[in-house]
């Protein structure tokens, strides 16, 4: 028992939520429409989690804007307008704020409050949480709605608080305008992020030193202004097109190939390719229905893509370092970018191949591989989050007998259908591990969980209910079939965030759902209309 376990809560309420990003805003909205009694903690200064944060030059959604937003509100939908195809940081933020005004959400969102703790307490059947403003308030139900990639890491390279320039994270960047004008700058990472900040970095620094570990697979965004007409012809249908998308394995519509890439000729093979590679984005991954299951069918994918990085970037030898080969291509997250591969044709960008040649220090002056050294003005590290699992591991949470979830998690997560984990009563995960979560428009997954949570506890209310947690035996058997339906796809083969393989010492394990949106949503319907089954409720 804790000090905190023993002090005098200053407040009660129904629910605690922690987080005010997409996740943590419908919440609110949903417990606001049940009468329930709410409290919000966020830790930015703004609402938006992961959109607030991420600030970074070129930050953007790559999911299509007509589809990267709430579906709860049809006047919503209907009145807001985006002005591209896919919707930069500073936009999907506006929305946000949009939001927040619109449903009146501010008045229960603590900002600038970090939640640091969560003991269920087993006497009063209620939730004890802490934060570092000296807040305790108690809450029958706690909801993490606390982000799948909200905890921006920095490796720990040696020397790195020695460094004399600007240190930089992309998932932490300043609300100040960074300027890189006339300065030497480093970038560690090529992820999503790295991708999409390297373009714009290069056209301010003087010099640009990317340190690549690994490349990656990125298809052209085409990015462009959004037309009135388009945008129009959406939202005609928009309620039918939210509806198809759930349906659908990512929760997005993308033209989904019935065919397998073996079924048809090289010739043809090609064709779909380039007309995929045309028209831009994730679809790519969906030019053939074995993308995902069959190597060798990625592998016609993934060298089409390395042919048009060799196709566009002039050097060769430049060309088959940027050019991905160990690991198939979508087994970590596909990359969409503007003018990425373009960006290593000018003359004051270098790569550099950290794998071939480890990052050994950062040292005052830049960063020191082990065969040579780099002077920089600031380095910016592009280096990702722990990922899934990172931001629940933050906060000290404990269940029955005191027991801590990062214990009982130490081999990886164990959830049923990633909502909540047995041991945990009353406590809800939003996108947790188990759930399909980052595999998919990760909007429509959160309404998804969102709603399941708020109709959950309208049910316990009505049958005058207090208590849900879930069963050990169906936790068990979920976490099996997540890894099952794992082990049938190429997902597995790559060392990716997925995996938890970006963190020293994180358990192997993969953290998403990969069955599909629509099937998942299937099974927690089928779920609900049986009972609740493989819950306990009390
Ligand atoms: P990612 O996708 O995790 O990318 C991080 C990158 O940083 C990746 O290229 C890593 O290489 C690299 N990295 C990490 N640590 C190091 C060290 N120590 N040395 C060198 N390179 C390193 O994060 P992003 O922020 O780009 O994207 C995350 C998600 O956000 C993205 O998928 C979208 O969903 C939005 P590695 O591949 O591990 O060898």
């Amino acid at each position: 028992m804790t000090q905190s376990d023993r002090a005098t809560p200053n407040a009660e309420f129904d629910v605690v939520v922690v987080g005010a990003g997409f996740a943590g805003l419908y919440m609110l909205h949903r417990l606001r429409a049940l009468g329930l009694s709410a409290r919000v903690y966020e830790a930015g200064i703004g609402v938006g989690g992961t959109w607030f944060w991420n600030r970074y030059p070129g930050a953007r959604c790559d999911v299509e804007s007509m589809q990267y937003s709430y579906s709860f509100s049809e006047e919503l939908q209907q009145e807001w307008v985006w002005t591209e195809r896919y919707p930069k940081q500073a936009e999907i933020l506006r929305y946000i704020d949009h939001v927040a005004d619109r449903f009146d959400l501010r008045r229960d969102i603590q900002l600038q409050t970090r939640v640091t703790s969560a003991h269920h307490d087993a006497t009063t059947d209620q939730w004890r949480i802490a934060t570092d403003q000296g807040d305790l308030v108690v809450a029958r139900f706690c909801v993490m709605a606390s982000g799948a990639l909200s905890a921006a890491r920095t490796p720990d390279i040696p020397g790195l608080e020695t460094f004399q320039g600007r240190q930089y994270h992309t998932g932490d960047w300043p609300r100040e305008t960074v300027d890189f004008t006339g300065q030497r700058v480093g970038v560690i990472g090529t992820g999503s992020s790295g991708i999409q900040a390297i373009p714009h970095i290069a056209k301010q620094a003087q010099h640009l030193t990317v340190f690549q570990r690994t490349p990656n697979f990125s298809i052209p965004a085409w990015n462009g202004p959004l037309s009135t007409e388009r945008q129009e012809a959406w939202k005609a249908d928009y309620a039918g097109h939210r509806a198809r998308a759930r349906t659908t394995r990512s929760g997005i519509l993308y033209e989904y190939s019935q065919r397998g890439a073996l079924d048809v000729s090289d010739e043809e093979r090609r064709c779909v390719f380039e007309a995929r590679w045309a028209r831009g984005g994730a679809n790519f991954t969906h030019a053939f229905n074995d993308l995902f299951i069959n190597k060798a069918s990625n592998d016609h994918a993934a060298e089409f893509v390395r042919e048009r990085i060799r196709e566009i970037v002039q050097d060769p030898a430049v060309a088959a370092m940027l050019s991905p080969t160990n690991h198939p291509i979508g087994t970590k997250r596909i990359c969409v970018d503007t003018d990425y591969f373009e960006t290593f044709n000018c003359s004051n960008v270098a790569l550099v191949d950290v794998r071939a040649n480890p990052i050994e220090a950062i040292t005052p002056t830049g960063i020191r591989t082990t065969d040579a050294e780099y002077k920089l003005d600031s380095i910016v590290f592009a280096t990702g989050y722990d990922a899934v699992t990172g931001a629940l591991g933050r906060i000290d949470i404990r269940g029955d007998n005191g027991l801590a979830l990062k214990d009982k998690w130490t081999d990886g997560p164990q959830t049923y259908l990633g909502i909540m984990t047995a041991g945990f009563p009353n406590l809800f995960m939003i996108t947790g591990p188990g759930s399909p979560s980052v595999l998919t428009n990760v909007i429509v997954s959160i309404e998804q969980h969102v709603d399941w949570i708020a109709n959950c506890l309208a049910y316990l209310r009505e049958r005058g209910l207090a208590r849900i947690s879930a069963d050990a035996r169906a936790e068990t058997d979920w976490v099996a079939e997540v890894n099952a339906v794992a082990d049938r796809t190429l997902f597995p083969q790559a060392a990716s965030w997925y995996m938890g393989a970006n963190i020293p010492g994180k358990p192997r394990v993969f953290l998403p759902y990969v069955g599909g949106f629509g099937r998942y949503n299937e099974i927690c319907a089928e779920v609900v209309a049986e009972g609740y089954r493989g819950f306990c409720l009390e």
